[in-house]
């Protein structure tokens, strides 16, 4: 049940996209309003999401966070959350990544899903994510809470858009036929040391079960997931600090790599 007015949500909408906009950290919107919950926290999401299509940025993708017990244990918190992906959060691959535009960012392997078809809940499951999914490709998402310290609460990472910042695709397209992604292996290597390893495994059980996961979530606004959407699925690693002269690539078995420069 929505314990915020309409006004307040578009405030904290305001608050938190500015902290974005203008890479300054704030501290978790909990500590003001302690009584907020999921529902208000995905409405300032969602309204952060209108006021950037209303600013003409496009939504091109959205991510799930926290799917793996690395990734949740690195946090302390306990669930999947989800968040949207601008335009303009996407990086080149080979990119100089400028951290002047970001507060404190960490690096995650992650699969991506590209869907060809719509999917839409509640029901939803990895058969049919895997039939929707025109092709698989390795990305490093590049996080950026805009709480201090990266401390926050469940409610108050979802109204900051699951701490969505930049993301990195390269390597190559695989398709879901070609491979068990539960044993597609993953090397992040940071400076050219490998940082962190895991498995596709790692992000509930199997990669597509975080892509049915997030078109359940969506079923609960009446939202699907569209055809033609990036989807993040969600670290298969702990996250890794990066500051401006590291240099990150992502290794994924059977497709490729995908690197970039912080400066
Ligand atoms: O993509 C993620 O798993 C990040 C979710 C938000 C929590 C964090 O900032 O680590
Ligand atoms: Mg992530």
């Amino acid at each position: 049940m929505s314990t915020l007015s309409a006004d307040q949500i578009e405030s904290l909408s305001e608050h938190l996209e500015s902290a974005e906009l203008q890479a300054r950290a704030v501290h978790k919107i909990t500590d003001d309003y302690p009584d907020l919950d999921f529902e208000d926290a995905y409405a300032i999401q969602w309204a952060t999401r209108r006021r950037k299509e209303a600013r003409g940025n496009r939504i091109i993708g959205l991510k799930m966070g926290l799917t793996s017990r690395a990734k949740m244990k690195q946090m302390d918190v306990e669930e999947p959350i989800y968040g949207f992906l601008a335009d303009y959060f996407q990086e080149a691959e080979g990119a100089e990544v400028d951290t002047s535009k970001l507060i404190h960012p960490k690096v995650e392997a992650e699969i991506a899903f590209v869907t060809k078809a719509p999917l839409r809940g509640p029901g939803c499951h990895v058969g049919q994510v895997l039939a929707a999914t025109d092709f698989l490709i390795p990305a490093v998402e590049i996080i950026d809470s805009r709480y201090e310290n990266f401390r926050f609460d469940l409610p108050s990472v979802v109204a900051d858009n699951a701490s969505s910042s930049r993301f990195v695709t390269g390597g190559g397209m695989m398709s879901p036929r070609e491979t068990d992604l539960r044993t597609v292996g993953v090397v992040l290597e940071k400076n050219g040391d490998p940082v962190e390893v895991g498995a596709g495994a790692a992000v509930i059980n199997h990669p597509a079960s975080s892509v049915a996961l997030l078109a359940n979530m969506l079923a609960q606004r009446d939202e699907e997931i569209p055809a033609g959407t990036l989807i993040l699925s969600g670290g298969i690693t702990a996250a890794v600090a990066v500051e401006a002269g590291d240099n990150v690539t992502m290794r994924a078995q059977g497709m490729g790599s995908v690197s970039m420069r912080f400066v």
